[in-house]
């Protein structure tokens, strides 16, 4: 019994300070026929150097960038970001009207609920998949794309 236990904790132990961690990472549901979307999700850098993120893909899309919202001329715009940083301990949230994943062009139509997998890839070379649950945007999150 003593074994069992002992296991169970390393095993939780190995979840628990894995470097990076994404949560909440959805995809936003949009009508049939709307070629791109944005992925949201927070990041958590539990490492102790910082963790850059340079790029993005998805097999369900043509593309993939990171963009951030950016207010020009009292205009919200997007552009895209060469690099983001988390710095150790710090969560970086990629969320409506901030930073995204976007999306250009869907090779097939999602559904509500669906799972489906990103990829981010960081400076040092590394990719962090990502699942990602297809949702519908929520009331409060309008979009300006
Ligand atoms: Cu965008």
């Amino acid at each position: 019994m003593l074994r069992l236990i002992v296991l169970l904790c390393s095993l939780v132990t190995g979840v628990l300070y894995a470097e990076i961690i994404v949560t909440d990472a959805t995809v936003r549901l949009l009508p049939p026929g709307v070629p791109n979307t944005a992925a949201y999700f927070s990041i958590q850098n539990n490492s102790d150097t910082n963790q850059i993120l340079i790029g993005a893909s998805a097999d369900f899309a043509t593309k993939a960038e990171i963009h951030n919202h950016i207010l020009v001329d009292d205009m919200m715009r997007m552009q895209q970001q060469s690099e983001v940083v988390i710095q150790p301990s710090e969560s970086v949230h990629f969320s409506p009207g901030g930073l995204h994943i976007m999306l250009f062009g869907l090779k097939q139509p999602l559904n509500e609920g669906q799972s489906v997998t990103i990829i981010l890839q960081t400076k040092e070379g590394e990719s962090i998949n990502i699942t990602a649950n297809v949702a519908r945007p929520k009331a409060s999150a309008h979009s300006h794309h």
